[in-house]
């Protein structure tokens, strides 16, 4: 039998329903929820909630709420509340598809920021008070300190600032998970801010456990639900070849003594050309690496349990159901090598900039001059937000963006003259991959960059006309330093739009 996870008497006398506890939330509050990346989300509140928000407005009443959460939660979480038309407003990130139709159905108001900016906006006061909180923990020490589960996301902000608390504690969470989590209390706002003291990927700074007034829980739900756990599809070619040449350049970039032979600390996006791109670093030779990131998935756990990478710093998890038990069996030994922090400090520009992080983030399309559009299809459709990759982008030592060269069944470019829409400047884009090659846009002007991505990055079927809008700008622009045909620039994206390339888009 496993321990009582509830270890403070009065807080278990508090112990409710999921529907009692979604009861204690009303129409239009600012609810700020636990999850990233679909880890450490509540599991039950927020369907109660949803149900509450669905009987209410088969009664006719209006019942939405604001939510903030991590990151990405989960179809118990953003799936329930948008299929019952319960968000008024969503912030900061989120990855469901019927949130994202709505969203881009105009109906669903949606923030969408860097990750590293969201506590401490909430402290600046820009989204007003937070009325209820909605956390997720492991367990409830004796003393009343809670001990977080499988993410940390902005919990500790929510439980400071929340009027009201409402605790999940999922014992499907591992018990072992305790000692995993450093929680930085160290943030002040400014002008009081201090330098934040980690030098290292694998420094501990703060404390185990999350802290909140025991006054302010209001309820305490049991839960014993998994976390969402998406399988990995098996890298496919085109994964397989775009993680083939940034390694190759990764590799390069150690024989030429710009990076050690063990790397920077690595931060990678969450899909499957950043699960091929870590696997590949399995068996590339290199040793001893360390990961300062914000999600850990299946392959940076194959990394840690091969010896490949020593150590990794997070907020939360994406895991493979395999890679979860595999996660659950080994706690101990990932407990050694693990550290979860808050995503204020797991994505914080200074400590980013510090380290020297290799950032490696999926985009939608980048342009002839590095310019990355990682959020917006056709520059007006929403896929899922900018995450965390601006927060690694702009401080990283290196800001690597990958893509296959093609969507949409190859009928549309992911290299263009201009993209839809800019989350990442070419100021902050230092490499582009796609499967064809690799583009080492550093130290290079404009027209240089554009040479570099139609020569090596752009598909076959793309290059002639790349290469001929190219040099036709060189020739006519107004200014010669970044050339470009104002409207053809975008008329790649009108016509895709118009001959229905994007008919199957979501
Ligand atoms: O749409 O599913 O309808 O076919 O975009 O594209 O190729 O499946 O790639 O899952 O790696 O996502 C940028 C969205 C890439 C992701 C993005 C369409 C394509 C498909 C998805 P369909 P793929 P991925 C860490 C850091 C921002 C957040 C981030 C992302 C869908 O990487 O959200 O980096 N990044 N966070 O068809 C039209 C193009 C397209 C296109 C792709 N050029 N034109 N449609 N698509 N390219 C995590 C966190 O921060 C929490």
């Amino acid at each position: 039998m496993s321990a009582e996870r509830i270890r403070h008497p009065l807080l278990r006398d508090r112990v409710v329903s999921a529907e009692a506890a979604a009861a204690l939330i009303q129409p239009g509050e600012t609810v700020a929820m636990s999850g990233f990346t679909g880890s450490g989300y509540p599991k039950s509140v927020p369907m109660e909630l949803a149900k509450r928000i669905d009987a209410a407005h088969g009664r006719g009443e209006s019942f939405r709420i604001k939510l903030m959460t991590g990151a990405s939660t989960a179809p118990e979480l953003d799936g329930a509340l948008a299929k019952a038309d319960g968000i008024a407003l969503r912030m900061p990130f989120q990855t469901d598809p019927d949130a994202r139709q709505r969203i881009n159905a105009g109906t669903l108001d949606y923030i969408d920021i860097h990750l590293s900016h969201v506590a401490q906006h909430v402290w600046f006061g820009f989204y007003g008070e937070i009325d209820t909180a909605v956390v997720e923990v492991a367990g409830i020490r004796e003393d009343g300190s809670l001990i977080p589960s499988t993410s940390v996301g902005n919990n500790k902000t929510w439980l400071d600032l929340a009027r009201k608390v409402i605790i999940e504690v999922n014992e499907w969470q591992p018990e072992g998970i305790d000692g995993m989590h450093d929680v930085y209390y160290g943030t002040a706002l400014p002008p009081n801010r201090k330098p934040i003291p980690l030098v290292h990927a694998d420094d501990r700074i703060g404390v185990p456990s999350l802290h909140c007034d025991p006054n302010k829980i209001v309820a305490i739900v049991r839960t014993n639900g998994p976390d969402r756990n998406s399988p990995f599809a098996a890298a496919d070619e085109c994964s397989q070849r775009i993680a083939g040449h940034l390694i190759e350049f990764l590799q390069h970039e150690v024989a030429k003594g710009r990076l050690p032979a063990n790397l920077l600390p690595l931060q990678s996006g969450v899909g499957n050309i950043p699960n091929a791109v870590l696997a590949g670093l399995a068996s590339s030779g290199f040793r001893d690496l360390t990961a300062f990131t914000e999600v850990i998935q299946d392959g940076m756990l194959d990394l840690l349990r091969s010896g490949v990478l020593k150590v990794a710093s997070c907020t939360g998890f994406a895991l493979s159901p395999q890679a979860n038990e595999e996660f659950k069996r080994n706690i101990d030994f990932y407990r050694e090598r693990i550290i979860m922090r808050t995503q204020e400090i797991s994505n914080h520009p200074e400590l980013v900039r510090r380290l020297g992080c290799i950032g490696m983030n999926g985009m939608i399309e980048a342009d002839l001059y590095g310019n990355v559009n990682s959020t917006h299809v056709m520059g007006s459709r929403i896929m899922n937000g900018i995450g965390g990759s601006g927060d690694f982008a702009r401080n990283g030592f290196l800001s690597i963006f990958v893509s296959p060269s093609t969507a949409k069944n190859g009928s549309i470019s992911s290299i263009v003259p201009m993209v839809s829409h800019v989350d990442h400047t070419e100021h902050d884009v230092s490499i582009i991959v796609t499967e064809h090659g690799l583009a080492d846009l550093r130290g290079l002007p404009p027209r240089h960059r554009a040479r570099q991505l139609i020569d090596r990055c752009v598909h076959p079927d793309y290059r002639a006309q790349l290469e001929d809008y190219f040099d036709r700008a060189s020739r006519d622009s107004y200014g010669k330093h970044t050339p470009h045909l104002l409207p053809e620039a975008l008329s790649w994206h009108q016509r895709w739009l118009d001959t229905g390339s994007m008919r199957s888009a979501v």
